[in-house]
């Protein structure tokens, strides 16, 4: 049987990972995968996490599955935290489902199932998992211009005519917030202008909301994706609680879907629950009974809110003060778009030889496209940052 495969690729973060932990210097530094960090370089259980968790473990009676991952409380709360009151619910189903991935792989097997074949259009560039996972769902991919690497913004107006030549047949992948991996993110004017795209050319909105409140705070993230999901009569939303609740190998998300109307919902919604029961039958239940403990409850989702509050307002501060130490040492303005950036990443724009030299010389570590984690700075350490930046870009 396996003697007729070969060897598939590795993953390229994990490879990174891999050397960082193998780099011996004590000055290294870990900008490379995508968790968030604090001060001391840990990714923290959150408080309110660790007090829901001993709240659930006290009251549990039983660990029987539910009748269908989308009936309890925690699609409820998801959607009251993602859409708030931007779209009447009649229209709308949700599945909680193993992460941001596995709501990007059943909602991808349900387009297929709609229309196989149909072409997702991504960002360029975009999360490297995107890809795979379109492809492996029997879809095919196709990019739209997004960065651009001279002003490190979005290079809206050419993102803006590619979506306006699509068609009712397409589907549009949009990150809701915090683009991975650029940090380069749509204002809010430009999301009211994709929405009326989005309306004109009938194509399928497919929003990746992975890092809810890591940006601006919730409502502020929310705002592209309540702004689409309320203009269009359809559209698809793969939310995670990852990174937003730190809950990474609980493997939490949930998998959202806006249809025409209630029939079409219910009918469409058959086919997701069926996708969903063919693939792995059930969600775990552990990391989504946290966040349903958390949002329900007065006192634990203002404490949580201030837990997010306190790792956004870090990431902001880390982007300034690298900002400022490089503008400091350089006299030029080159890198304040660090600063301008949000959410976990932003992608520097330096050659991949850059990269390289940043590893080996500074035991700096990033992707291989200079995409930094700003969570991963040391506070100690901006003006050495600064410092081996500027010397990969000399
Ligand atoms: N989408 C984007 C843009 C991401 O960056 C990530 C995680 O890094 C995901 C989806 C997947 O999130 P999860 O870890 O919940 O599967
Ligand atoms: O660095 C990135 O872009 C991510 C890493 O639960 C990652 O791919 C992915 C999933 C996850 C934690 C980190």
């Amino acid at each position: 049987m396996f003697e007729n495969l070969t060897k598939a690729p590795g993953d390229k973060i994990l490879a990174l990972m891999g050397e960082y932990a193998a780099d011996s210097r004590s000055t290294k530094i870990d900008l490379g995968v995508g968790v968030y960090k604090d001060e001391q370089g840990v990714t923290p259980v959150m408080r309110s996490v660790r007090k829901a968790e001993e709240r659930i473990l006290s009251n549990e009676k039983q660990r029987l599955t539910s009748a269908s991952p989308a009936t309890r409380g925690y699609g409820a709360a998801v959607l009251d935290l993602v859409l708030a009151d931007s779209i009447d619910r009649s229209r709308v189903r949700i599945a909680q489902a193993p992460g941001g991935t596995g709501s990007l792989w059943v909602l991808m097997q349900l387009i297929n199932r709609a229309r196989p074949g149909a072409t997702v259009y991504v960002s360029d560039p975009t999360w490297a998992n995107h890809n795979p996972i379109a492809i492996n769902s029997g879809l095919k991919v196709a990019t739209y211009p997004y960065f651009d690497p001279e002003t490190r913004g979005v290079k809206f107006e050419q993102m803006l005519a590619a979506l306006d030549r699509l068609g009712a047949e397409d589907v549009v992948l949009l990150h809701g917030c915090c683009h991975n991996p650029t940090g380069a993110n749509l204002t809010d004017a430009q999301w009211d202008q994709v929405a009326e795209s989005l309306v004109r050319t009938g194509a399928l909105p497919f929003i990746d909301l992975a890092y809810l409140g890591f940006g601006d705070g919730i409502e502020a993230d929310a705002y592209g994706t309540r702004k689409i999901l309320s203009s269009v009569p359809e559209a698809v939303v793969a939310f995670s609680g990852s990174k937003n609740f730190g809950l990474y190998r609980e493997r939490v998300g949930a998998a959202i879907l806006v249809a025409r109307n209630a029939e079409q919902a219910e009918t469409t919604n058959s086919q997701l629950l069926n996708i969903i029961r063919g693939a792995y039958s059930q969600p775990p239940d552990h990391g989504a009974e946290i966040i349903r403990t958390i949002l329900e409850d007065a006192s634990l989702r203002a404490e949580w809110e201030e837990e997010l509050a306190v790792m956004r307002n870090r990431m902001i501060s880390l982007r300034k003060k690298l900002a400022d130490a490089i503008r400091e040492r350089s006299n030029s303005t080159d890198f304040d778009f660090v600063a301008d950036h949000r959410g976990m990443f932003s992608l520097l724009g330096l050659t991949n030889d850059a990269v390289e030299h940043l590893k080996a010389t500074n035991g700096v570590y990033m992707t291989g496209d200079s995409r930094i984690n700003v969570a991963g700075i040391p506070e100690d350490r901006v003006g050495d940052l600064a410092d081996a930046f500027l010397g990969a870009v000399r």
